[in-house]
């Protein structure tokens, strides 16, 4: 659709969406009209890239979870008419923006795992390579967090209640999933991956489940009408909701049955595309598919596959298994034990007998190939896949998988080393690193405009967009102080922008001129959120002292979401509220200090929040966080890193020097004995103004409602409790290399902010390692096999 075709085109879209005329239709509906004008323009492209991809050798990503967040902006830009649709609205004196602000995000996923799973889609389709992304279309993505009276509270996120145009229900290719108990149709959704710069147009399939029938006649008409609506429930029940857990994991029933429901009914599909094109001898299935398992949810594919083969295809064992051993590849995306995956044989027996058999058969087979190799019968219970009346499913994809990584080379040596280091043992050549990454479209060309113009001004074109190692040209520029003014001027000019989005959202006002200091991500133990507040409530404490002082005016800027049943977890989101609402109400420390938590954060804030920062809080215990992904879109945006040496910091480290990042605290390897030569009572009674800070939490400095909330988190780091240790995270300890990091931070951004912008233009120029374009290719290359496809 041309530039002309689209603003002819846009009122007849905008009609049909909400039956009136556009004088009458709302901003919403304008954004359904352009939102179809897009899909239909994307239809014959897609369609074709869909035939191609089937013929060949082809990937597909399996995963519980892909958090895309918002699709217009995205696909607008792919098609190149974001201009174009930005006149179109104007004739009917309407803004872009507005416009793409009606649209609900995709949240069906929880954190770090889902949106990889989003920016691998995106560099899938920029590169042309044939890989189709498989989830599960919940009706209810990730909750929706409000704060009362500081408190997280958890509302329904029914996002496509009202219709969402970017998914295409495609009724003929339904499949059937049965359950001992259940049998239901699977309906796939569909929804267009578009890429930049070319016309393919990846997919990625989000199943839905259905009653086999739409109603059962006969409860219906014996004047069981009821049942027969009970029933129809409970198999719709099965997609309602996306569990909200990220990195732990709960051994409930409805989890277990999603997992299974998407995977056979992604491996029927795969299974029957493959006799359509290549014929009913299924031998060289493993030569045309692969099949990545996005952490363990996936993995009952493995048994499932089997399954298939052995029951539907009549294949023998050794001929399916080695089909399984082919085809599959796992990546593992956290070393916390709470994530481990082990489901009770009851479950399994309940649900799916035959697929519990088959799991048996694996272990039987696992525990005979070992004992064979002459391992010791301690170490075979250990790794087998079933032990002690548990099912261990990453064990199971261990042993099937030819690939295993993890997801930052730091992460990989622990996976070696520690967490999966039997299977390394014996399996050494399965183990490989896949650094993450993040695509640079949407989080550097589309949320940071003027950056992005900047960029391409300097580099002559915008090839940098899909190709971001052509940064590192730029690299020299870092000695140019008008470019160095220049991007001075673009951040403080996102920083205004942002303030003014919050004070819209949220009604906080903050200075523009402070230094934007953010922590976005989950909120986890391990993230140390709390020793973030801690440094807050000293600063606050330091304030005080000194109310004459020449403060750097700061900006505290926090985004994240709690389990629901992590009380801990929702005690430091309380925690972090009150001391904004103390900080707001003292007279003297909110002249320097604003603290604001972003409530229901998600993609689309992110991508507000993350142009305008200065400081990115990367400050997990060392060891404990896998890759993280924010760090590098911070980077990417000329934020600088303050963290730990773990997970991708390491990297970027690496990539930037250290003069460009502010690196603190204990490493991984010196833990042990750090831990053990001093208590945290220890930090508590002589690091300078901690004893104070901790103190704070119950000394009625700040208030937790009396719900004994604060008080709970000072024992955690005091004292620990019968089943875990004091300070397990070592917040105490790394308190004081925190602070002082922090504060050095501050007052070189206050003091040159000439030579603040160098190391941020470095970090930007750097940042080519970090696309998920390159972990793609990497994929693609040692694991995939998967050659680029144009269509
Ligand atoms: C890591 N989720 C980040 C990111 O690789 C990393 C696990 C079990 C059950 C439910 N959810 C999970 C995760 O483990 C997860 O999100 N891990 C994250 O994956 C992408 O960057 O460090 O914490």
């Amino acid at each position: 659709m041309s530039n002309l075709e689209l603003s002819n085109n846009l009122g007849a879209f905008v009609r049909s969406e909400s039956g009136r005329t556009t004088e009458n239709s709302t901003l919403r509906e304008f954004w359904a009209g352009l939102s179809a004008a897009v899909m239909a323009e994307l239809a014959d492209d897609w369609d074709k890239t869909r035939r191609t991809y089937a013929a060949g050798r082809q990937e597909h990503y399996l995963s519980a979870e892909f958090l895309e967040g918002r699709a217009l902006l995205n696909n607008l830009t792919n098609l190149g008419q974001v201009e174009d649709a930005a006149k179109a609205l104007e004739h009917y004196g309407l803004n872009l923006s507005d416009v793409l602000e009606e649209e609900p995000d995709a949240a069906l996923g929880n954190g770090g795992l889902g949106r990889l799973a989003a920016c691998f889609l995106d560099s899938c389709a920029t590169l042309n390579l044939p890989v189709t992304g498989y989830g599960i279309l919940y009706r209810y993505g990730l909750f929706r967090q409000e704060f009362d009276n500081g408190f997280q509270v958890e509302h329904p996120d029914a996002w496509m209640e009202e219709g969402y145009p970017f998914v295409i229900r495609r009724e003929e290719e339904q499949r059937r999933v049965s359950f001992a108990d259940l049998n239901v149709r699977a309906i796939p959704y569909d929804m267009p991956i578009t890429g930049y710069g070319t016309k393919n147009v990846g997919t990625l399939r989000l199943w839905r489940s259905e009653p086999i029938e739409e109603f059962d006649y006969d409860a219906f008409n014996s004047q069981r009408f009821t049942d027969a609506i009970v029933e129809r429930e409970r198999v719709m029940d099965l997609c309602r909701v996306l569990y909200p857990n990220d990195t732990t994991f709960e051994g409930k029933v409805l989890r277990v049955r999603q997992q299974y429901f998407f995977t056979s009914a992604s491996l029927q599909e795969m299974l029957d595309n493959y006799i359509q094109q290549h014929g009913s001898d299924l031998s060289d299935f493993a030569k045309y598919n692969c099949i990545q398992l996005n952490d363990t949810h996936p993995v009952l594919a493995i048994p499932e596959l089997m399954r298939l083969l052995l029951d539907e295809h009549k294949m023998t064992w050794e001929d399916a298994w080695e089909i399984a051993t082919k085809t599959f590849a796992y990546t593992n995306h956290t070393v916390l034990a709470e994530a481990l995956e082990t489901w009770q044989i009851s479950i399994f027996e309940k649900l799916f007998p035959r697929i519990l058999e088959i799991i048996y058969e694996i272990d039987r087979r696992f525990r005979a190939e070992l004992t064979e190799k002459g391992y010791h019968p301690g170490k075979i219970d250990y790794m087998a896949p079933v032990q002690n009346g548990m099912v261990h499913m990453a064990w199971i994809a261990c042993y099937t998988s030819f690939s295993i990584n993890g997801v930052a080379a730091m992460h990989t040596e622990i996976l070696k080393a520690e967490t999966l280091h039997d299977w390394y043992e014996i399996w050494p050549e399965r183990f490989n690193n896949k650094t993450n990454g993040v695509t640079p479209r949407r989080w550097l060309n589309q949320c940071n405009t003027e950056l992005s113009a900047l960029l391409t001004e300097l580099s002559g074109s915008d090839a940098w967009v899909s190709d971001l190692d052509k940064l590192k040209e730029l690299e020299h520029f870092a000695d140019d102080e008008g470019v160095l003014r220049r991007l001075i001027d673009i951040k403080d000019g996102n920083k205004r922008d942002f303030a003014q989005w919050v004070e819209r959202r949220d009604g906080i006002k903050i200075d523009p001129d402070s230094i934007y200091d953010v922590q976005i991500k989950r909120l986890h133990e391990y993230k140390r959120q709390l020793m973030n507040a801690l440094y807050i409530i000293d600063l606050y404490f330091r304030i005080k002292d000194n109310p004459e002082g020449n403060w750097v005016p700061r900006t505290f800027i926090f985004g994240a979401k709690s389990a629901p049943g992590y009380v801990r977890a929702k005690a430091i989101i309380k925690l972090i509220n009150e001391v904004g609402r103390v900080i707001a109400n003292d007279p003297v420390v909110s002249k320097f200090v604003t603290v604001v938590f972003v409530e229901n954060y998600n993609v689309s804030p992110a991508e507000h929040i993350i142009p305008a920062a200065d400081v990115s809080e990367q400050i997990s215990t060392a060891g404990k966080e896998a890759s993280g992904t924010s760090n590098m879109k911070f980077m990417m945006n000329g934020a600088l890193t303050l963290g730990t040496l773990d997970g991708a910091n390491v990297e970027i480290v690496d990539a930037v020097g250290n003069e460009n990042a502010y690196i603190f605290g204990a490493k991984e390897e010196e833990l042990p004995a750090l831990r053990a030569q001093t208590h945290p009572r220890e930090f508590y009674q002589t690091v300078p103004g901690l004893k104070r800070a901790v103190d704070a939490l119950v000394d009625g400095t700040l208030d937790d409602n009396a719900s004994g909330m604060f008080h709970d988190l000072l024992v955690s780091l005091l004292d620990g409790s019968s089943w875990e240790g004091a300070d397990v995270y070592y917040v105490l300890g790394d308190f004081a290399a925190y602070r002082e990091a922090r504060d050095r931070m501050a007052e070189d951004w206050a003091k040159d902010r000439l030579a603040w912008a160098r190391k941020c233009w470095i970090n930007i120029v750097n940042s080519g390692r970090f696309s998920s374009d390159r972990t793609i290719s990497d994929y693609a290359r040692e694991v995939w096999k998967l050659e680029e496809t144009r269509i």
